[in-house]
């Protein structure tokens, strides 16, 4: 295995230049400008443990992985990045690197079902106990800390579905002062939006599905990490856990991260259209950006993002049925599960993505729906999204 080294990339490049050369540099050998997919297993040996690039077994590494987590490193202003073969395996691989049995960890009470159905239906099993907390509220975090027993706190901001913005830097201090880590998914906001690490926390979660990735094409998942020593023991437990994403996997994510910048420039320009159409909508009750001025966390994201996303949620006048006759009439937003990809996709999180989380702490309420806005024309899709809601009424 190659040992754990600092990013190579220069750190005084600007986010697009490192997201299309961060780790990409032309292959020696042929001059290919992109990194080639190295669809092996396992690499010669010139004589026992005689390895030429530092490569032994692909479950260990792979160039085409440590071109994609030497990217995402660069991108999150991190030391080491790591691959996952998905969101959910980076988590468990963190997880079970840093937590034993009777540790307590603080989860949010907004979060993606398959986060909390992980905390809630495997590590549970495993003694480790969870509370839930309103993580915008850091005061309320301090609050369900376990002295000496709460060993991490996790957050997601903005949460999913309902686009909670909490603030990085005072759930830090809150999270350390107890010994703590802080752990943040920033897959709603990807590293053009948001660097949590900068900002105090500990690890970076990414579902690289989404914005990342960017296309629809790839199920992936990362860890970030600035600390030598938590990275050599997530090394450690990759190859040791092995839920590693293949060659051409991490290849797909890497083409994908090359245009992070100009994707999420699009999402945001195209959903702050979105928010203005649904805000005066008769059929819509709520809306839930965290570029809203009267969004509760609105002066924090202002602060801690770049911009504001392209996630949008909104509640229904008509209640359930109204709210999936919406998901149900829409032409060019798709209803399907995920996001973060070029193209738009609604769904309804109480009936989809978060139908796990039912009877918990995380329930969603039934009128929701979520969007993910996606780079297509403005105009197409504001008049698809206003056709979808004149069938609220039934
Ligand atoms: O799906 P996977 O790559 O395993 O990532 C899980 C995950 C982690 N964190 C956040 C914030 C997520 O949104 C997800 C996956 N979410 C969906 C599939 C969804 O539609 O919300």
């Amino acid at each position: 295995m190659p040992p754990v080294t600092e990013n190579r990339a220069d750190s005084q490049q600007g986010f697009a230049t490192r997201a299309i050369h961060a780790g990409q540099e032309p292959d020696p050998q042929t001059g290919a400008v992109v990194p080639p997919i190295h669809q092996v297993s396992t690499f010669k040996q010139d004589g026992v443990g005689g390895l030429r690039g530092g490569y032994e077994y692909s479950r260990s590494a792979n160039p085409t992985r440590t071109a994609l987590e030497e990217c995402l490193a660069a991108l999150e202003g991190g030391l080491r990045a790591l691959a996952f073969a998905s969101g959910l395996a980076a988590e468990d691989t963190l997880l079970r690197t840093v937590l034993s049995p009777g540790d307590h960890v603080v989860l949010p009470d907004d979060a993606y079902g398959g986060t909390y159905r992980l905390f809630a239906r495997v590590l549970q099993r495993w003694g480790v106990e969870h509370t839930a907390a309103h993580m915008p509220d850091a005061t309320a975090v301090a609050a369900v800390i376990q002295p000496g027993r709460t060993k991490l706190v996790w957050v997601e901001t903005p949460s999913n579905p309902l686009l909670g913005v909490s603030d990085i830097a005072a759930l830090a201090a809150v999270a350390h002062a107890a010994g703590a880590l802080l752990v943040v998914d920033n897959t709603f906001a990807s590293p053009y939006l948001q660097q949590p690490l900068a900002l105090g926390a500990d690890v970076v979660v990414h579902s690289t599905t989404k914005y990342l990735g960017g296309h629809s094409d790839v199920v992936g998942g990362a860890l970030v990490v600035s600390d030598a020593e938590l990275a050599q023991q997530l090394v450690f437990h990759q190859n040791a856990m092995g839920a590693v994403p293949g060659p051409f996997d991490s290849w797909l994510v890497l083409r994908g991260a090359k245009t992070l910048a100009v994707r999420m420039d699009r999402h945001c320009e195209n959903a702050r259209a979105v928010v203005a159409l649904l805000k005066d909508h008769p059929e819509v009750s709520q809306v839930f950006w965290p570029g809203l001025p009267e969004h509760d966390g609105h002066e924090v994201a202002a602060r801690q993002m770049r911009d504001f996303g392209g996630m949008v949620s909104f509640r229904v006048r008509g209640g359930l049925d109204a709210a999936l006759r919406v998901c149900a009439a829409t032409r060019i937003f798709t209803l399907a599960e995920s996001l973060g990809g070029v193209e738009s996709l609604i769904e309804h999180p109480g009936k989809m993505t978060h139908a796990s989380v039912a009877g918990s702490a995380l329930e969603v309420p039934a009128d929701l729906v979520r969007l993910s806005v996606g780079i297509e024309d403005i105009e197409d899709l504001l008049h698809d999204l206003e056709q979808a809601l004149a069938a609220a009424k039934g």
